[in-house]
């Protein structure tokens, strides 16, 4: 069966208490802030939240994860209140769900299985459902020894959609057979996205990709600069295949602007790995913007997680537009606090004129900015690059310097820029 198949009729099943286990010397704000989005995860897959717990504790109980007197306090609640499941907010090992699971009589689930449940509901694309199965059999590949009993009992709801279930009864060289079948056709659609990939580049335009949390805005963005319909709701993950739009900007030509899942702190490595074919359309963007929900009393922590997830995907360093959206939502403190600068813009995606300053700064950062450099006289190596790299226009001979004016293609010098950024004097 497939992930996506499995998910109705099992809604609002799950009536679940959430636990956090806190190691390190994170803020209460953090904590606190980590717990609500734990929430807003849980309901997205349809659970009712009863309660939530945490836990400051020096390390992870090896058996149980949290200590064993709060398994105990875990386990009274969920009688008193009647629930079914116990979601943690971290990744949990075969033997402590386990262990849990018998304890409290419970369903467990862990982060990466509540995370890995929403993909499955939401993928629709043949690559999307490909990727979650693909990440959700990674995932339990590792765990599965001695999960039969216990998955089989819970019947439905999250943490058992998916692969799950009916690989159950089927052993490890099954899934690992799987596992090989999916890559392969995963392959084959990256191969199929990269040809169309090649063609677009070829045809000359300009590819932009939107980038961010969840819930920042992206798909907002995505329809009102290109008047699509694309969905777009107040909801985490409400994207899962990357979604391709163009746009006319008047002085550049065509531009395909590409909106992206969102990402998320502690995004399951199995799930990044298995979408990186669709994520590496950030990577042949020849712009990102960055989209970051203004309004977020986390935002930096927002900011901290994307980057570190486009390192992880290599887009590092890429040319990129800081967008700080929502400011509409902002209180006039969160406002002022927004940097500013020539890659920083703060906008309202509900606003037509930020929509227009936003097309300014696109314009201007694909049109190429003309530019005076002066190199000494000796650095051929550095001219020749910015011959290369830009379009000269003009250049003059001094006596110990060359001087060069030119159209910076932005595409080829932001890959150079660093070493010519410091003979820019103009
Ligand atoms: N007030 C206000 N709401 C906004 C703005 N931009 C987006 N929203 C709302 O924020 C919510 C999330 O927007 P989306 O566009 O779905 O966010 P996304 O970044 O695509 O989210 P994922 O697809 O989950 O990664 C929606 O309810 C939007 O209506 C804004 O500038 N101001
Ligand atoms: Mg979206």
């Amino acid at each position: 069966m497939k992930a996506s198949t499995m998910t109705t009729s099992t809604e609002l099943e799950d009536r679940a208490i959430l636990v956090s286990l806190v190691t390190g010397d994170e803020t209460d704000d953090l904590v606190r802030y980590s717990m609500e989005e734990l929430v807003r995860l849980a309901e997205t897959a349809g659970v009712e939240v009863l309660d939530t717990a945490v836990q400051k504790r020096e390390k992870a109980d090896s058996k149980w994860f949290i200590g064993k007197g709060k398994v105990e306090e875990v386990r009274d609640r969920l009688r008193e209140l009647n629930g079914t499941t116990v979601i943690f907010n971290q990744e949990l090992s075969g033997g402590q769900v386990r262990n849990l699971e018998e304890y409290l009589d419970a369903k467990i689930v862990d982060r990466t299985q509540l995370i890995l449940d929403i993909f499955a509901q939401r993928a629709k694309t043949r690559e999307g459902i490909l990727q979650v199965e693909l990440a959700q059999l990674s995932y339990l590949l590792p765990r599965l020894s001695g999960h039969g009993k216990n998955l089989s009992r819970l019947g439905g709801g999250i943490g058992t959609r998916g692969p799950g279930e009916t690989k159950l009864e089927t052993d490890r060289r099954h899934i690992r057979n799987r596992i090989t079948d999916l890559r392969r056709q995963l392959d084959e659609v990256t191969r199929h996205r990269k040809l169309h990939r090649e063609r677009r580049k070829k045809s000359g335009v300009y590819q932009v990709a939107l980038v961010g949390y969840t819930n920042a805005g992206k798909s907002t963005l995505l329809n009102r600069m290109t008047k699509s319909d694309v969905y777009a709701e107040n909801k985490l993950f409400a994207t899962l295949d990357p979604t391709s739009r163009s746009m006319p900007l008047p002085s550049v030509g065509e531009v395909v602007l590409t909106d992206t899942v969102g990402f998320i702190q502690q995004l399951p490595h199995d799930l990044v790995a298995a979408f990186r074919a669709t994520l590496e359309e950030v990577l042949e963007a020849d712009l990102i913007l960055h989209v970051v929900d203004a309004s977020s009393s986390m935002r930096e922590e927002h900011i901290r997680v994307v980057d570190g997830v486009l390192e992880e995907l290599g887009a590092q360093g890429k040319e990129t537009v800081m967008i700080y959206n929502k400011i509409d939502l902002c209180t006039p403190g969160e406002r002022e606090m927004i940097p500013t600068g020539e890659n920083t813009l703060a906008i309202s995606a509900m606003n037509d004129d930020h929509l227009e300053a936003l097309k300014d700064v696109l314009e201007r950062r694909l049109m190429g900015e003309v530019v005076t450099m002066r190199f000494p006289i000796e650095r051929g190596d550095l001219i020749a690059l910015a011959y290369r790299v830009s379009d000269v226009m003009e250049s003059e001979t001094e006596e110990e310097a060359v001087v060069l004016t030119a159209k910076l293609q932005s595409k080829a010098f932001a890959l150079s820029a660093s070493r010519l950024e410091p003979y820019i004097v103009k």
